[in-house]
């Protein structure tokens, strides 16, 4: 498994898929979602409100994943997913968000997939139980490509490695 740790701006790291945290109506939003949507400039609000139209009428579920071209970022996809909301949703759903982005990176071919910490701005789900989730996830899936782990500060990072070392 090949897992690494990277404290940046997710729509700056190189990988074949970015993991968008996204919302239900696939509108672009705050966060990481914002960010996105600023860099992959304003294709990427069209295909995902196409998207909407097609195939999401009722909203993106919780813990699915959607793909889109990556438009101006580096990378081949954009997968948006929706993670839990605290107080909300079933929290539980947070380790589908990234089962479901990994099967389908796997089944599209890609090598690499950058990951935010989902749920853990907006949504409110403390970085700590994202990073036991995530490293769970690792743990059972075994994935054959290279994964990277993007937090936004440096306190996120440090959590992370913290859990991850008590494996
Ligand atoms: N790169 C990497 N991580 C980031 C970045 C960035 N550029 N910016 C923020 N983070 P959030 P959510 C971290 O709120 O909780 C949106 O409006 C941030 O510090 O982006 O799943 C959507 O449209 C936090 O740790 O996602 C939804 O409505 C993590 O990314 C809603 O927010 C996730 O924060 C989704 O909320």
């Amino acid at each position: 498994m090949d897992v690494e740790l990277v404290q940046g701006n997710i729509a700056d790291v190189e990988a074949d898929v970015i993991v968008n945290a996204a919302n239900r109506t696939l509108p672009g939003g705050g966060g990481v979602d914002g960010v996105i949507h600023a860099a992959a400039g304003p294709g990427l609000l069209d295909e995902c409100l196409e998207l909407r139209k097609s195939k999401y009428v009722s909203g993106l579920p919780v813990g699915q994943v959607a793909v889109t071209k990556a438009h101006k970022l580096k990378a081949k996809h954009i997968f948006h997913t929706v993670g839990p909301v605290r107080g909300k949703d079933d929290l539980s759903l947070l380790k589908d968000c990234y089962v479901n982005c990994l099967k389908k990176a796997e089944e599209l071919g890609a090598k690499s997939i950058a990951f935010p910490a989902i749920s853990t701005g907006a949504y409110k789900v403390p970085v700590e139980y994202s990073a036991k989730v995530v490293r769970e996830v690792l743990g059972d899936f075994l994935p054959a490509l290279r994964v990277k782990l993007v937090l936004y500060s440096y306190a996120d990072k440090a959590i992370y490695e913290r859990v991850f070392k008590e494996k």
